[in-house]
């Protein structure tokens, strides 16, 4: 969007529907809409104001800074709201964290709070702070030896955050644990671990503290990353091959965060924290717009490791709210990442400054060929969809993220998982010793079991926002007896979730459990209310213990699904500050209220887990694998949407 748009809506402060792209029929659209992250112009207000009012500078530094979002019901009814940017600044010095709110057309500081114990995520100042502390360490340097290791100039320290367990109060200390690796040759950092050395730093006292495992081996060599890389002799075929994923931008209008397709239209952005955010997506019926979903995001996730041994029990990183998704956002290269056909989206994100900087090519967009959408009898066709794709690194990992909007109303989420695995070093020539824990990828190495755990915070809005329910579907086999004489009966039952308990629900395979959203006021031609159902894909549940650190502090393990009444506050499923929390926030906090959900404008919450046991074939880089879920709809249509369509 340009700046001028923006800012022609700033002097106004007016309702964001005043700015249209056009009429089309029944259709104007806004340029803009409220949940538009900021732009570079509101960054520079922003910072400028938290900096003379001393709110940033010295020892303080931007965490974050991120549009506020204006109250959603406002948003629903069209009515004029504020732009204001949300800050959360750390100070180093005291060890502090702030959040502040500036209304940016006003340019003044409209509120500002400390929030005790609580710890933003881990940043690049941390990071170096760190290393630096680490490589001053004596002990360390005794540790690195006793490897085999005495050239510290080619070895590399590896920040992780800190976890919680039970000590390391977050009101007074700031820790960050260390890996140590020589200095890889190749694109995989993880490739020469030197093992057992487990650091661990509070930033705050500057004191490091080193736990060195009691066996010592040498990390691997050169020569056993190089293999690695080498690369199996050339496929015997000469035909040519087809690249690119043949994708179409043509069919697809982008303007500023607006994404219009065929018959959907939605926002997109990507946001520090939560990473792609898909906003206002609504189905054009060919009378009116219908709302689906006002908002989707992912509120969080965890990685918990299997090994409860030195340099590993610690590690359940959790990327969205201890690093921060869209701060790892990619550069998507066309061709490679994204067919080269996409429509390119760039983000802006602010430094620790708070000074914006635009992140090129942050979102692709595009059509692809969806396979089959239908056929039968000499009839049918060919379906089309539109994507949208964003991949972020995080570290040795690198998760992409990618929504699918299909012709027949479906909406279908996948999460890649690519990168490189976190590895430990064994001896040289283990081929299973470790494979309780650990399983071998190449010499000298061994990727240690882990999962990874996707929160997502889906706030459908089915034909409005209110009043939505949400359903249970199990199906069940009949009762042998004279009514089902044969034992093959089975039937089909729904059950609405009334309130927040009743709605935590684990998945279930034996009844092929599933949820749908409903909106009894609005009804299709049968008669039925209008509903998407949530659709889970292949998953996993969690190895940690119930009552473990890991599990108190990610609560939203507890269960696949939640439902909660919509609040403006409540996004993160695990809490607004997972740093060194000792756990008990987000959706474990928010439910124990056991608030009503039926008839409310519900938002529902799914966490896909992928459970990875590591294989050869996932090293030096893993190929891609993918997990996901789908939304479809349940009556939202008369009949098959697609027929008649070209
Ligand atoms: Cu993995």
């Amino acid at each position: 969007m340009s700046a001028r748009a923006r800012g022609v809506r700033l002097a106004c402060a007016a309702a964001w529907s005043v700015l249209v792209l056009g009429c089309r029929g029944h259709e104007s659209v806004a340029v803009t809409h409220p949940l538009d992250p900021l732009d570079a112009r509101e960054m520079d207000v922003a910072r400028v104001v938290l900096v003379a009012g001393g709110r940033l500078g010295g020892s303080r530094r931007v965490s974050l800074l991120d549009v506020h979002e204006p109250p959603k019901a406002d948003v629903i009814a069209g009515r004029p709201t504020r732009r204001e940017a949300f800050a959360v600044v750390y100070d180093a010095r005291r060890n502090e964290t702030a959040e502040a709110v500036v209304d940016l057309a006003a340019r003044r500081l409209a509120s500002r709070r400390l929030v005790p114990g609580a710890q933003p995520p881990l940043d690049p100042s941390d990071a170096a702070l760190a290393d630096s502390l680490v490589r001053a360490s004596a002990a360390w340097r005794t540790a690195v030896a006793r490897h085999g290791v005495r050239d510290l100039s080619t070895v590399e320290v590896a920040p992780w955050s800190a976890g919680y367990f039970g000590s390391d109060d977050p009101a007074t200390a700031r820790v960050v644990r260390v890996d140590t690796y020589v200095r890889a040759r190749r694109p995989n950092d993880m490739a020469r671990p030197i093992d057992g050395v487990g650091v661990v730093v509070d930033l705050t006292r500057r004191v490091v503290h080193v736990e060195d495992a009691a066996a010592a081996y040498p990390p691997p060599d050169a020569a056993s990353e190089d293999a690695a890389w080498r690369p199996l002799p050339p496929p015997t075929t000469d035909a040519p091959s087809v690249t690119g994923g043949g994708a179409s931008a043509a069919a697809v209008r982008v303007d500023g965060s607006l994404v219009r397709w065929r018959r959907w239209r939605l926002r997109v952005a990507m946001r520090p924290r939560e990473g792609l955010v898909l906003y206002a997506v609504g189905f054009d019926d060919g009378a009116r717009v219908r709302s689906v979903l006002h908002r989707a995001s992912l509120s969080e996730m965890v990685v918990p490791y299997g090994d409860p041994g030195p340099g590993w029990y610690f590690r359940n990183s959790f990327d969205a709210g201890e690093i921060g998704m869209g701060v790892g956002v990619a550069a998507l290269r066309p061709g490679v990442d994204a067919p080269a056909g996409a429509t390119f989206v760039d983000a802006v994100l602010a430094d620790r400054r708070g000074v914006p900087h635009r992140r090129p090519r942050a979102i692709a967009v595009y059509e692809r060929d969806g396979g089959l959408a239908w056929t039968h009898a000499g009839t049918g066709r060919r379906a089309r969809e539109l994507v949208v794709f964003a991949l972020c690194n995080l570290g040795n990992y690198d998760y992409g993220f990618e929504w699918t909007l299909r012709e027949d109303g479906t909406i279908a989420h996948r999460v890649l998982l690519t990168g490189a695995m976190a590895a430990r070093g064994v001896p040289n020539g283990t081929a299973d010793a470790h494979d309780s824990l650990a399983h071998p990828v190449t010499g000298g190495v061994a990727a240690v079991h882990h999962q990874h755990f996707f929160s997502y915070r889906l706030d459908l809005d089915v034909d409005g926002a209110t009043p939505n329910r949400v359903d249970e579907i199990e199906t069940h086999a009949l009762d042998a007896g004279p009514a089902n004489p044969y034992g093959g009966g089975f039937a089909a039952h729904a059950r609405t979730l009334a309130t927040e308990r009743a709605a935590r629900r684990p998945l279930d395979l034996a009844s092929a459990r599933r949820w749908i959203v409903l909106n009894p006021a609005a009804r299709n031609a049968l008669g039925q209310p209008t509903g998407y159902l949530l659709e889970p894909g292949a998953s996993a549940e969690p190895f940690a213990r119930p009552g473990s650190w890991v599990r108190r502090r990610a609560g939203f393990l507890d269960a696949a699904v939640w439902a909660t009444p919509f609040r403006d506050d409540e996004r993160y499923a695990a809490g607004d500050y997972p740093y060194q929390s000792p756990g008990g926030d987000g959706l474990a906090r928010w439910t124990a209220a056991d608030r009503p959900i039926d008839g409310t404008d519900v938002v529902l919450w799914y966490t896909l887990g992928v459970t990875h046991n590591p294989r050869p074939e996932d090293w030096p880089i893993m190929p891609v694998q993918e997990a996901g879920f789908r939304l479809i709809p349940v009556g939202f249509f008369d009949r098959n949407p697609t027929i008649g369509d070209r």
